[in-house]
């Protein structure tokens, strides 16, 4: 601890999160903001390449799921530290967002890191957690007349839950409706067009500029 630069910091916020050591990185978060660094810079130069090197040792065999539990743990408090800087946000709201991660997948991180900059780009969003089987989605579109529903899936056989999910919307009348964004770590823009989604992103600020572009598309449509 007591890091005598932003790069000892980021070091030592990388290394700790890497090891799930939660107290610390909560200590380097702050300290880091104390010291002037940007939310961006901690997330993007330390918590999440952190992360990436968390899956990358599992795959490997180095690290079993305890230790990619108290990783992400660690990460996740860093986030709720971060997420009022992130989501600073004027009081108009420019759309309303129902997201959640598909049925079968308990990863949230990145669902929720795209929630964060979707609120701060002036989006309402209605966060349903994980594990969110179709109909809830369904009924969250009915209910909150959403925009844009946004699916997250993190794990390769959790992904045709997309597909899925948008039969469901179909079935329900509501497909036309609403505009299907797709993202998670295995996604790519190619399975995005293969389900039928109107729309993909590969990270949460790709996300809002995409969510932004689909939503004024679908506004200029309707009045033309
Ligand atoms: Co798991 N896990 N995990 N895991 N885990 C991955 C995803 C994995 C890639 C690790 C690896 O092998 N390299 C691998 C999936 C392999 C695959 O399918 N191709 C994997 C596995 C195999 C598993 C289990 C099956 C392990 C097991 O039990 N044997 C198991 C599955 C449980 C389940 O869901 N049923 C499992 C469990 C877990 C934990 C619970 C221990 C924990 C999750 C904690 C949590 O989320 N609360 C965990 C973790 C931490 C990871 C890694 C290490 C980190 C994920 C993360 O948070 N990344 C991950 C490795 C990796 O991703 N490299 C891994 C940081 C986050 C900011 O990035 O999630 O990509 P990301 O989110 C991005 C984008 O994807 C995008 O924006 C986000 C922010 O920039 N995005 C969207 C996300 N949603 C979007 C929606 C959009 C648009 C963009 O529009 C709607």
């Amino acid at each position: 601890m007591n890091p005598r630069s932003a790069e000892e910091l980021l070091g030592q916020l990388y290394d700790n999160t890497l090891t799930g050591n939660g107290p610390v990185v909560l200590d380097l978060t702050n300290a880091g903001l104390a010291m002037g660094l940007d939310p961006e810079t901690l997330l993007y130069q330390a918590l999440i390449p952190a992360l990436e090197e968390v899956g990358a040792r599992f795959e490997r065999g180095d690290f079993f799921v305890p230790e990619m539990l108290i990783a992400g743990k660690a990460m996740a408090g860093a986030l709720e530290i971060l997420r009022p800087l992130l989501a600073e946000t004027g009081a108009t709201t420019i759309g309303t967002i129902v997201m959640g991660t598909v049925k079968g997948d308990v990863h949230d991180i990145g669902k929720n890191l795209v929630n964060i900059m979707f609120e701060g780009a002036g989006f309402h969003v209605i966060d349903l957690g994980v594990q969110v089987a179709p109909e809830k989605f369904v009924d969250a579109v009915r209910e909150h007349q959403a925009d844009i529903v946004g699916f997250s899936a993190f794990l390769t056989t959790t992904m045709p839950m997309f597909k899925a999910n948008i039969n469901a919307l179909a079935k329900s009348g509501l497909r036309d409706q609403v505009i299907v964004m797709v993202g998670g770590a295995p996604v790519t823009q190619e399975y995005a067009d293969v389900v039928g989604a109107d729309g993909y992103a590969a990270d949460a600020s790709a996300a809002v500029v995409k969510a932004k572009e689909l939503l004024q598309r679908r506004r200029v449509g309707a009045h033309a």
